[in-house]
């Protein structure tokens, strides 16, 4: 019962078709880099011309599905959705796109005949790691599942000449270095000059008189920036759709400076503007902070701009003129989503051409506006709300600050007054400009005063973004503040990542569990069958020893597949609390010095992570984490039972090897704040059990797999509140638990860091002197006891299995399918183009 209705164009290409045409990419597209003797055939080079020539083979197969597509999308002039987001995680692309297509077995054969692993080959390619974290995968996750259930959709970002830093550690040290993904170009994008852009900046905002006697503002702008489109095509999964990701590289407009240049002095005026070239240089690597400088803010500026011109482009191309008498049709073709406040531009970009470019009444426009964005919310941290000086806008965007201040004028004066007349306080927390020493512009009060919907990415998450950060507006407009609960692919994030488990999960399901994941809920009678749990957890094992094999690669280090697996791959930020599973790993290990015959299962501390390079604490976390393991993993008194492991560089295709291997998933947030995480999603649906706060998806995690099946501990988001209200002593804790107290104090002694003492105090330091924002004192003695718990249960092998077995039968909800269809249903009110 494998693989039911595959249908794809694709699949009737044979092995022998296939090695056709990467012979031919050998041949002729690579010229002589392939030397063919046999002893030179595993050489880098060769590896990497047979990956680079199996995926242009394969890419020429994916552009004609592009170019079907599109044609389909015409014929059926479906409504489109277009994801504007400023980050991409889109990791290796060869396996991912076999699998969609179906291709992955004849390209095995078909390399197998040439002599090469197809495995072995995916592992050549670079991730695309446009992206930080959550936010970017999502995107990714969705674009995936946008093409797979055949809608027409189009992802617009920034082609970054470097994306995420690649990490490594020198002593201990986390030490970035820059990504090169595409030094020498990659197989997989096509430039489209055809559809290049011409982006305005700087200058000033002139008003001129009309004949009838009313003026209009006209923008007279300094500098011109040229946008060209690089479309990475997006293949569906057992579909028909092969949907784009645009990215736009920035370039110097070298005709327009060549202009300037002859006003002489106006150029001068203008010679500290940003570079061209360094627009699309390189991703910022913040997760959830505002970067707030102004290379960041024209990166923002300048692919929104191109995003709403390509967009108004091809909608002109289809369906004719935009004009105010077909702007109705317009709403109805074209749905554009923010991802977070960071595309917030587009709002005043899509205004000012309606205004400026295609005389629309201000009237027409802003309902024009208010019909096609929508905005998802990704974070409550304070740091990450976005907040843009006025003077920075003025002086990079001054006709858009015009018209910003407008809409804010028309909102208070109308909707504000109406619902709380001359509430001077209200209208000082509501307005889109904050007053102050420096004004400010609020972004995401813009998003929400344009949007027809705004939504938080899991139900908690919903419900804080209605009550705690914009109480207001949802009282305004109680329809607006809605949720949708993010999801994962399927394809990505078991599939391909884990055949081992795919292929047992096909044989005993009867539908295509990779589309229909519900469909995995038929193995929960399975659970208690001691056949399929030997059948299961074998194969855990096994990904277990494959990772054994990758981290000694890595890092040196030896580690027993016996061991139970405990994973915490995220980001590094003090409110996922990797410190306070490093906090319960020191109190393990006091006590197995204690007592080194303490009954426990050995255990593996596996982490992933990269703290931003100016987040000095979030580095010093990773440095700890290091310099510990390097004292656990070498003390023979405790007879292996513990091990930490850091793996370097963590990132999409490092995850995919993680994931499968799992046991344990760390989901240990202060609750309230994760918007909902999606590595919990994944690590679940691998068979992972986690050990989580009731915070973000987790809550939904556990509704879904039921209390018996996942450890949750700590304080709820309403006793996280309640303690905020009454006053928190983290220095209560320190002085009353002897565990928490004796391990802190060992961070301050040279025990870790022999001769260097106090290297490791910033940490208790936060915990104490700083308060412990993030409340790890608070839950750690509830941390403990789950996490003892959890010992338990896994020496019980076959509860174990059952709850490993359940996590990935009902994990259903959270395939990313689902997510679409719910924004679809609520949000964009799309049809499929099939
Ligand atoms: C990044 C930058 C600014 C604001 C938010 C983010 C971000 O990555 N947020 C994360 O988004 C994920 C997808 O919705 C969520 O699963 C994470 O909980 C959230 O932290």
């Amino acid at each position: 019962m494998i693989n039911k209705n595959i249908k794809s164009s694709a699949a009737i290409i044979s092995a022998t078709d296939l090695k056709k045409r990467i012979q031919h990419h050998l041949n002729s597209t690579l010229g002589d880099r392939v030397i063919c003797e046999d002893a030179y055939k595993n050489t880098p080079q060769n590896k990497q011309a047979y990956w680079q020539a199996t995926s242009l083979a394969l890419n020429e197969i994916i552009i004609d599905k592009l170019q079907a597509s599109k044609v389909q999308q015409a014929k059926s002039a479906t409504k489109s959705i277009n994801y504007l987001s400023l980050e991409y995680l889109m990791g290796r692309l060869l396996s991912n796109n076999l699998h969609n297509l179906n291709l992955y077995k004849s390209t095995e054969k078909a390399l197998k005949s040439l002599g090469f692993d197809l495995a072995d080959l995916c592992e050549e390619g670079a991730d695309l790691a446009l992206g930080n974290g959550g936010l970017g995968r999502l995107a990714a996750c969705f674009l995936d599942s946008l093409a797979t259930l055949d809608y027409n959709a189009m992802g617009y970002g920034i082609h970054y000449q470097h994306g995420l830093f690649k990490q490594s550690f020198k002593d201990g040290h986390q030490i970035e270095q820059p990504d090169m993904w595409r030094e020498f170009g990659s197989p997989w994008e096509i430039c489209r000059p055809e559809a290049t852009q011409l982006i305005p900046v700087y200058g000033y905002v002139e008003q001129q008189a009309q004949t009838d006697g009313s003026l209009t503002s006209v923008w007279r702008a300094g500098k011109m920036l040229k946008g060209v489109p690089w479309d990475i095509p997006i293949v569906g999964y057992n579909s028909s759709t092969v949907n784009a990701l645009r990215l736009w590289e920035c370039r110097a407009d070298s005709a327009f400076d060549w202009d300037t240049l002859n006003q002489g002095d106006y150029l001068q005026a203008h010679h500290d503007q940003v570079n061209a070239e360094t627009v699309s240089k390189v991703l910022y690597p913040n997760d959830e902070h505002d970067a707030g400088n102004e290379l960041r803010f024209i990166q923002q500026y300048f692919f929104c701009a191109c995003s709403i011109k390509d967009i108004i482009s091809r909608y002109q191309l289809q369906f004719g003129p935009l004009t105010q008498a077909t702007s109705r049709n317009f709403a109805d073709k074209v749905a554009i989503q923010l991802n977070d406040t960071h595309p917030t531009i587009a709002i005043l970009e899509l205004m000012r051409v309606l205004l400026d470019e295609y005389d629309f009444s201000w009237q027409n426009a802003w309902q024009l506006a208010g019909k096609v964005f929508s905005y998802t919310n990704h974070t409550l941290l304070p740091e990450a709300l976005e907040k843009w000086s006025v003077s920075l806008f003025e002086h990079v965007l001054p006709r858009h600050l015009t018209i910003l201040y407008r809409i804010n004028e028309a909102f208070l004066n109308d909707e504000v007054n109406a619902m709380w007349p001359n509430n001077e306080a209200m209208r000082a927390r509501l307005s889109i400009i904050e007053e102050g020493e420096q004004r400010k512009v609020r972004m995401a009060h813009l998003c929400v005063i344009t949007s027809h919907k705004v939504n938080g990415v899991a139900q908690i998450h919903s419900d804080l973004v209605k009550k705690d950060l914009f109480p207001e507006f949802n009282q305004l407009w109680p329809e607006k503040l809605t949720n949708v609960t993010n999801g994962i692919t399927p394809r990505r994030w078991l599939k391909s990542c884990n055949p081992l488990l795919s292929e047992l999960l096909s044989k005993h399901v009867d539908d295509d569990w990779a589309k229909n994941l519900n469909s995995l809920s038929s193995l929960s009678p399975l659970a208690d069958n001691a056949s399929f749990q030997k059948k299961f957890m074998a194969i855990k094992h096994q990904n277990k020893v494959a990772l054994t094999t990758e981290i000694k690669t890595l890092t040196g280090i030896d580690v027993s597949p016996e061991a139970i697996f405990d994973v915490q791959i995220k980001r590094l930020h003090e409110y996922k609390r990797q410190h306070l599973n490093l906090l319960h790993i020191l109190a393990l290990y006091r006590r197995l010095l204690a007592d080194p015959d303490l009954p426990m299962q050995p255990r593996v501390f596996i982490f992933g992570a990269k703290a931003a390079p100016g987040y000095q604490l979030a580095k010093e976390i990773i440095y700890a984490t290091n310099k510990i393991a390097e004292k656990i993993n070498n003390d023979t008194r405790i007879q292996d039972k513990l091990k930490v492991v850091f793996l370097p560089n963590y990132r999409v295709s490092l995850a995919e090897k993680i994931i499968p291997a799992a046991d344990v998933s760390e989901q240990i947030s202060t609750a309230g704040k994760e918007a909902s995480g999606t590595g919990n999603m994944k690590l679940a649906l691998n068979g992972a059990v986690t050990i989580g706060t009731l915070d973000g998806a987790n809550i939904e995690i556990a509704e879904e797999v039921g209390d018996d099946n996942i450890f949750i501990f700590g304080l709820t988001v309403d006793e996280v509140k309640a303690l905020d209200i009454k006053g928190y002593n983290p220095y209560h804790f320190y002085e009353t638990n002897n565990e928490i107290k004796a391990c802190l104090d060992w961070l301050d002694t040279d025990y870790f860091t022999p001769g260097r003492a106090g290297e490791l105090s910033s940490i208790k330091q936060s915990f104490l002197e700083g308060g412990d924002p993030y409340k790890v004192l608070a839950d750690f003695e509830s941390y403990s006891d789950a996490q003892q718990a959890l010992g338990v249960a896994y020496q019980d092998k076959k509860r174990w299995a059952k709850m490993a077995i359940l996590n990935t039968a009902l994990m259903g909800k959270f395939n990313s399918d689902r997510s679409i269809e719910d924004y679809v249903k609520n949000i964009w009110f799309l049809t499929p183009s099939v």
